[in-house]
């Protein structure tokens, strides 16, 4: 019997996650038990009358940090939560600009683990000691700057949730996907045959089956290598996909 993926999460606004929670795939993984997601407000564990859960920068300088105390409770309550549900050594990962940038491989390996934490700071930062003390790794989604983790944290949920088997349908997998096999997606279509003068692909009407895989992965093939010729070098072609892209290329720039 497969256990749900255990995915904790400290936010100080657990509300925003009601996006994955309620709706398309991810929505489904939790419904079907698949995974289960728990929000820890570190409000909660505030000991002082105001709630307060920050305050000013040691050393100077703009904003304001979040306390190590408030953000220490509410990850241990959520490591707590974690061992009676049955995972043994919960990973907690804080989503920080500084963090490794998230790509395939790395959505693998945490939907590969057991349980995860994940902590979403808010305000400049969390004060250096609490990430010392209970963070395992750092994760970043790119290189450009959100207002908090939140936003970060469902991305690596909605991404590694699509991982679990039975999280797609039946028609889809998660193996079909694109970057799986280090290519762009093929273009899609459906009716009208017809759009505002645009024709569908003949190929993809004619119901030859070993003609669109080839129409497709030719496509595939010529989209990486114009969109992103980077993913072309960190992956070997085989005889077939030389061929199909070699033939897209002289197709391209006849003379
Ligand atoms: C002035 C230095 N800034 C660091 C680049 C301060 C700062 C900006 C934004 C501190 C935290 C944030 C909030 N961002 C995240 O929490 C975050 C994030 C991001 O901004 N970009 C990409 N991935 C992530 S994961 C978490």
């Amino acid at each position: 019997m497969v256990v749900a993926k255990q995915i904790d999460v400290i936010s100080l606004f657990p509300d925003m996650f009601d996006a994955i929670s309620r709706h398309g795939v991810s929505g489904r993984a939790f419904e079907r038990g698949l995974a289960h997601l728990q929000l820890w407000n570190p409000r909660e564990f505030s000991t002082n009358p105001y709630r307060s859960v920050d305050d000013r920068p040691y050393g100077g300088g703009p904003g304001m940090v979040m306390q190590a105390e408030p953000l220490a409770a509410a990850i241990e309550a959520a490591q707590a939560r974690q061992h009676d549900a049955g995972v043994g050594d919960p990973r907690v990962i804080f989503l920080a600009p500084h963090g490794r940038r998230l790509d395939h491989d790395a959505v693998m390996r945490l939907a590969s683990l057991d349980g995860l934490v994940l902590l979403c700071g808010r305000y400049e930062g969390v004060d250096q000691r609490l990430i010392d003390e209970s963070v395992h790794e750092c994760v970043s989604i790119g290189d450009y700057v959100l207002s908090g983790g939140e936003l970060a944290a469902m991305v690596v949920i909605d991404a590694l949730l699509r991982q679990l088997p039975g999280a797609l349908g039946d028609a889809q997998s998660a193996d079909q996907d694109s970057f799986v096999d280090g290519l762009l997606d093929y273009p899609h279509y459906t009716r009208p045959e017809v759009w505002r003068g645009r024709q569908v692909p003949s190929v993809l009407l004619g119901g030859d089956h070993e003609r669109i895989r080839r129409w497709r992965l030719q496509q595939s093939l010529a989209d990486t290598a114009a969109l992103r010729p980077d993913l072309l070098r960190n992956r070997d072609l085989s005889k077939e996909e030389s061929v199909l892209l070699a033939q897209s290329l002289q197709a391209e720039q006849p003379e």
